[in-house]
């Protein structure tokens, strides 16, 4: 049995969580392959509501094991807080793996985050201000410290010596901030070590076995394609590859063990933080999306700026993910509206461009050429075969799989697991 790869499309929260939820039950392992306690998927089951951040979605999956790859950044804190919130409610966390080579973000990585942004002032991010940037940028400058590190005092205090002599530098003389004993920090991780060494592997060879047995695994992309740091609209992105080409890197499965890279896509766009968006919307039906879909950060509780969708971005998505299916999220949001627009392609200064500018500038100039698509009234959240849905919302989904090139192959008509429509 192969690998399943899950990428969002857009700008995150497409729906990541429910999508890995709903294929929780036929497969063996879930990986998280890139990011930290910067993500945020819902799974809502039954009505019962869960937000997980630093763990993947598919702990909530009784039968798989949920293992935190290498490409993540961990931390320590958040782990053991949402694991003891997941456990406090009932759910069994016992079979959780984490990567030996998973990175730490380690609390100056936290300072960094936030002292940044700051400087930054008008050019700011907007990142979650939890650390994410400042600790991939120490993996990439060989400053980071592993997982592995913290079951060996000696090298943990060289390691940590080493990024706070380079840390301390940048606090004291660009931001004017105390700087960090190497205790502080030494002793933080260790007090971590015991409760998490059991769950520590080499986690790249557990999945690559369970493959050989013909397991089915999961890998469950945080973020989205347009906050890939190499897809991206940089430097509007986050700091890794949430793109499908990272979840092989960030679990250390081959690219030859996929045979599906599924695209999660909602049926009109949303973003958090700064940055481009060409369709997002400043009148009352941006406020209308954002109520009506509930768009508001699952991490930092801010509140999701909204569009209509973007096509062309949904292309350059399929393009960049070599997606073989799409899985379109909160179709019902868009239920009442009389006509919807779908942005078919951008007008930059003049001249249409059907597919995504090569250059960041022309993205930021984009000005979105909208096509109408009649609305329909009825409530579609009972709907469970494409049949169910009213003519007009199969045409839209119909027109919106053109458009990409990509088969949808599942919608999302409400948030409950069940609350979805398979299309075979
Ligand atoms: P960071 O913190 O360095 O990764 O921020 C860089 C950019 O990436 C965006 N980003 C996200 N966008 C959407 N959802 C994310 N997760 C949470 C959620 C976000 C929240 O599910 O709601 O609660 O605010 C996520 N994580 C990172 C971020 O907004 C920056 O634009
Ligand atoms: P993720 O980061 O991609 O996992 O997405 P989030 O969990 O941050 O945000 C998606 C939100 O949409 C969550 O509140 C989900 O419960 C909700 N959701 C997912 N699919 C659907 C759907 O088809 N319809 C509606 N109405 N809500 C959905
Ligand atoms: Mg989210």
């Amino acid at each position: 049995m192969p690998a399943i790869v899950l990428v969002g499309a857009q700008w995150g929260d497409e729906g990541k969580g429910k999508a890995t939820d709903l294929l929780g039950s036929q497969v063996d392992y879930v990986v998280k392959p890139n990011g930290g306690n910067n993500a945020g998927h819902t799974v809502v089951v039954g009505g019962d509501k869960y937000e997980l951040k630093l763990l993947p979605a598919g702990i909530l999956s009784p039968n798989s094991v949920p293992i935190i790859g290498n490409g993540v950044v961990v931390n320590l804190e958040a782990l053991f807080e949402e694991i003891d919130g997941l456990q406090a409610r009932g759910a069994d966390t016992s079979r959780l793996l984490v990567s030996a080579n998973a990175h730490l973000v380690a609390p100056y990585h936290q300072v960094l985050d936030k002292v940044t942004e700051r400087f930054l002032g008008k050019r700011a991010i907007g990142t979650t201000g939890r650390g994410i940037g400042p600790s991939y940028a120490d993996k990439v400058a060989r400053l980071g410290i592993r997982v592995q590190d913290i079951f060996d005092e000696s090298i943990l205090r060289q390691k940590v010596e080493g990024a706070l002599r380079q840390k301390n530098e940048l606090l004291l003389k660009v931001y004017n901030r105390r700087g960090i004993e190497v205790d502080e920090i030494v002793d933080y991780f260790l007090a971590f070590a015991e409760r998490l060494r059991p769950m520590v592997v080499d986690s790249a060879l557990v999945l690559n076995n369970a493959l050989d047995e013909g397991k089915l695994v999961l890998m469950e992309g945080g973020q989205a394609t347009m906050l890939d740091v190499d897809h991206g609209t940089y430097p509007f992105v986050t700091s890794s590859n949430p793109s499908a080409g990272g979840s092989c890197v960030g679990s250390g499965v081959g690219p030859t063990r996929i045979d599906r890279v599924l695209g999660i896509v909602k049926a009109y766009t949303t973003r958090v933080g700064a940055g481009p968006f060409p369709t997002e919307l400043f009148d009352e039906w941006g406020v209308y999306l954002q109520t009506t879909g509930g768009e508001v950060g699952v991490n930092t509780g801010r509140v999701r700026r909204c569009g209509w969708y973007d096509a062309v971005l949904a292309r350059y998505a399929s393009r960049v993910n070599g997606f073989t299916d799409y899985f379109l999220t909160k179709l019902d949001v868009l239920t009442s509206i009389e006509k919807i627009p779908v942005c078919v392609a951008y007008d930059v200064d003049g001249v249409r461009h059907d597919e995504m500018p090569m250059s960041q500038s022309d993205f930021h100039h984009a000005t979105p050429i909208y096509e109408e698509f009649d609305g329909w009234t009825e409530d579609i959240t009972a709907a469970r075969t494409f049949e169910d849905l009213p003519i007009n919302a199969q045409n839209y989904v119909l027109a919106l799989e053109k458009m990409s090139g990509t088969r949808i192959s599942a919608i999302g008509v409400g948030p409950d697991r069940e609350q979805t429509i398979v299309r075979n």
